[in-house]
């Protein structure tokens, strides 16, 4: 049988408060507002899961910046697993020929994704092409990617929230938390789990 999904009961345990996320953003643009000391910057959200990050991050931002957002997608509906395939659902709307550019995502999990999406920034020709991650899950890495700027390091667990999704759900969620694994896995996974 199928359960309903319950945006709070759904989540184990909370890996990140509002609190801490809102001191991290803070500081992350400070950091980056020295890093590029009065250069324009031209901010690429990897929608959706950046939405409330890029939404905060670039109001933190204390420079002359632009905005433009891309859709991806490799985790097919459900899944916690990236299939491996990137797919553009969306692409820039402006040229970043010549810009500064930092890529604001919301997870690095694989890698898969950035991976992509760089080689496929560097070939517009930007001046300077930087990443800026709220979460990071290196244990998982299968392509190693240079991240510049990292909120948090996370273990190896599925986490939502703050933009982050199962089956589209728990973007809304205001802290980050780990889904408990009864919501995604089958019952054999759920009884190694010990769900
Ligand atoms: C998620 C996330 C990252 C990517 C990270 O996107 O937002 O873009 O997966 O995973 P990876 O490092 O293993 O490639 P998703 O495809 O789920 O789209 P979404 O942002 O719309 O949720
Ligand atoms: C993608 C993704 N989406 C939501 N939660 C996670 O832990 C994830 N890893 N990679």
């Amino acid at each position: 049988m199928t359960r309903a999904p319950d945006l709070h009961a759904d989540v184990g345990e909370i890996l990140l408060t509002e609190e801490q996320i809102a001191t991290r953003v803070a500081e992350l643009g400070r950091r980056i507002s020295e890093d590029y000391a009065g250069r324009p910057v031209t901010l690429v959200s990897v929608l959706k899961g950046s939405l409330p990050f890029m939404a905060d991050l670039m109001r933190a931002i204390d420079l002359p910046l632009r905005i433009d957002l891309m859709e991806v997608s490799s985790y097919g509906g459900g899944a916690t697993e990236s299939s491996g395939l990137v797919r553009i659902l969306k692409d820039l709307s402006a040229t970043i020929e010549r810009e500064d550019v930092l890529i604001v995502e919301d997870i690095i999990d694989t890698g898969l994704t950035l991976n992509y999406l760089v080689r496929y920034l560097r070939g517009k020709n930007p001046a300077t092409l930087r990443i800026c991650t709220l979460l990071d899950k290196p244990a998982r890495r299968l392509v190693e990617i240079p991240v510049d700027y990292i909120g948090f390091t996370i273990p190896d667990q599925f986490v939502v929230g703050y933009g982050l999704d199962y089956g589209e759900l728990y973007r809304n969620l205001r802290f980050v938390g780990v889904l408990r694994p009864e919501v995604y896995a089958g019952p054999a996974e759920a009884e190694v789990a010990g769900v």
